[in-house]
């Protein structure tokens, strides 16, 4: 596979409903679709960055101008056997993962489309059926909370987990738990409390929670193993796990029982299944998380889920949850029970708007040479 060039794309997409965590809200994303052309088959890819560095320090200008000016100049030119080989050409630059991840999955879903293979079969997936949760925002009431919860699990979905901060937390896991005393459920802080707030935390153990994501710092690990030996709620780390060492050294201490795997976070496929790997050499399940992606993206989620221990339920849900109209046909489907069939055409199974997205488009830039 030769790169000949990348091609930018900045899309604006106006979200069905508004999305709110501890750290904002969104009403639109600003994505940035990228292709890689070779060898005549184009590979698609999705970076996940926000609109802003508030989940992470990455955010669409800084993915934008990074895979301009250093990423792609890495990679366009050359010629790979597996879209694993891009990794370390990569690799002089330190962190802007989600802007690498953009680059290596779409070098994957070129690598499966040209061997005609689906892209789930290529990365070690075992399943071809993943079964689905939901991550809803924090609303502007608990009564429209609760009437959301109602309309997913009435969906079919199989985890509902809900966005918690300081002031939306207590008060509101107890009336979901009075109204349903038996579903599974989840919470995520993104990193709003604080280890001295051990006494509120402990509050959370009441309600049977599956687990309690990122309650502590983003960047932290420490802390999280010395909460986890005070709560009885199993914690799960997204944001504090960036690669493989992360994972490794977080089970060690005991900071979480459970991992979010997001492939944009850990920087592609590549040190996704190396995440992957960690957690299962120690009997730990993971799970995919979501960035509100387009179908880009969320096709690739799909094919991430495939692997044998991504055993919870993960935040890849319907296309129709996020997007009027998603820029993939077909769009990402979920069954009466909860589930995405993974689809056995090849590359992503899902074929990419191109037009659509040429309507979408308020930038674009090829990268060449
Ligand atoms: O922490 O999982 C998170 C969305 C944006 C940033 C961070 C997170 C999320 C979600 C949304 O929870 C998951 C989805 O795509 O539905
Ligand atoms: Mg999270």
């Amino acid at each position: 596979m030769k790169i000949e060039a990348i091609t930018l794309r900045e899309l604006h997409m106006p979200l069905v409903h508004f999305f709110e965590t501890s750290f904002g809200r969104t009403y639109h994303r600003q994505i940035l679709l990228l292709s890689v052309h070779c060898d005549g088959v184009t590979g698609w890819g999705e970076c996940v960055a926000g609109e802003n560095p508030y989940y992470s320090s990455e955010w669409f200008e800084s993915a934008w101008v990074t895979i301009k000016h250093f990423l792609a100049p890495a990679v366009v030119g050359r010629s790979f056997s597996t879209a694993g080989e891009s990794v370390p050409c990569m690799g002089q630059v330190r962190g802007h993962r989600m802007a690498k991840a953009a680059i290596e999955n779409a070098i994957w879903d070129a690598e499966a489309r040209e061997k005609q293979q689906p892209l789930w079969k290529l990365l070690g997936g075992k399943r071809q059926e993943i079964v689905c949760g939901v991550s809803i925002g924090i609303q502007d009431s608990v009564d429209q909370l609760l009437e959301k919860i109602q309309t997913e699990i009435e969906a079919g979905y199989r985890r509902i987990k809900v966005k918690v901060k300081p002031g939306w937390d207590v008060k509101v896991l107890e009336a979901i738990r009075s109204r349903w005393p038996s579903i599974v459920l989840s919470c995520d802080a993104n990193s709003a409390y604080r280890l001295d707030e051990l006494e509120h935390l402990r509050k959370f153990d009441q309600f049977n929670l599956l687990m309690i994501e990122q309650p502590l710092w983003d960047d932290d690990r420490y802390h999280h193993s010395r909460l986890q030996q005070q709560i009885r709620t199993a914690i799960c780390l997204d944001e504090a796990i960036l690669h493989a060492r992360d994972a490794a050294e977080a089970l060690e201490i005991g900071a979480c029982r459970i991992i979010n795997i997001k492939v944009g976070r850990v920087g592609g496929f590549t040190e996704a299944k190396r995440v992957h790997d960690v957690c299962a050499a120690r009997k730990v399940p993971v799970w995919c998380g979501g960035m509100l992606e387009s179908g880009v993206g969320r096709a690739h989620n799909i094919a991430l889920s495939t692997l044998e221990n991504f055993s919870l339920p993960g935040d890849v849900s319907a296309s129709k949850r996020y997007w009027r109209e998603d820029i993939i046909d077909p769009e990402v489907e979920v069954t009466p029970q909860g589930t995405i069939v993974v689809r056995d055409a090849p590359g992503t199974g899902y074929r990419v708007r191109e037009d659509l997205i040429e309507k979408l488009s308020r930038r674009k830039e090829v990268l060449r040479p």
